[in-house]
């Protein structure tokens, strides 16, 4: 009984201190940060000149902040269409430590409303990742969202994330649950680790001493 004890303990702790790392470093990475005020459209375009995408700056043309009254978010209420009315491009600077790894994980589908079919999409984050989503078979309330991840290591104290459409006209790569979290150091799980084998430790002596 006490080892079970020691042991679920020690799973907790494992998993509080993975929460802990996997912070994430983006803000509105979810675009739950504000509500969208043209509710009858069902979203709000914001360009790059009055920006107002809380977190992001717009660097190029326009985005629409999407609610779940047009198409249905990954999570939450609201996504991204990268295209507000052509290709637009997203960025935020992340506070980072130099050789830590890194990681960058989003979802994404395709405004299904109209074409191109494929939604192009390139992810900066030192290295240049292109991605691309086929919206066909898809629907506003059949996104079909999926989740990319990838890993990269710091280079500087400050590192740009930035999301860039390649597709033109309205209709371009959605975007929900962006994040980036620092992976923890193996140095941690060695710790805990170490921590797992000593709490198994005292659960068998205080067993020893019932028995004895
Ligand atoms: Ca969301
Ligand atoms: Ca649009």
């Amino acid at each position: 009984m006490q080892k079970i004890h020691a042991l679920t303990l020690a799973v907790a702790l494992l998993a509080g201190a993975t929460q802990a790392n996997a912070t994430n470093l983006v803000a509105n990475g979810g675009f739950e940060s504000q509500t969208v005020l043209n509710t009858g459209a069902g979203f709000d375009t914001f360009n790059s000149i009055s920006q107002g995408l809380t977190g992001w700056t717009v660097n190029l043309r326009t985005v629409d902040l999407v609610s779940n009254a047009y198409w249905t978010a990954a999570s939450g209420n609201n996504s991204l269409d990268l295209n507000g009315l052509g290709k637009g491009v997203i960025s935020q600077v992340l506070s980072t430590v130099v050789g830590q790894v890194y990681t960058l994980s989003f979802e994404l589908a395709g405004n299904p409303v109209a074409g191109p079919a494929i939604k192009g999409l390139s992810v900066n984050l030192g290295p240049i990742g292109l991605y691309s989503f086929d919206t066909t078979g898809h629907s506003t309330t059949n996104m079909g969202w999926t989740r990319y991840t990838t890993q990269f290591a710091a280079v500087s104290t400050s590192t740009t994330l930035s999301f860039a459409s390649q597709v033109s006209g309205p209709a371009g790569p959605a975007l929900d649950n962006i994040s980036v979290s620092a992976v923890p150091e193996p140095e941690t799980y060695a710790l805990l680790l170490a921590g797992l084998g000593l709490m198994g430790t005292v659960a068998r002596s205080r067993q020893l001493r019932k028995a004895a």
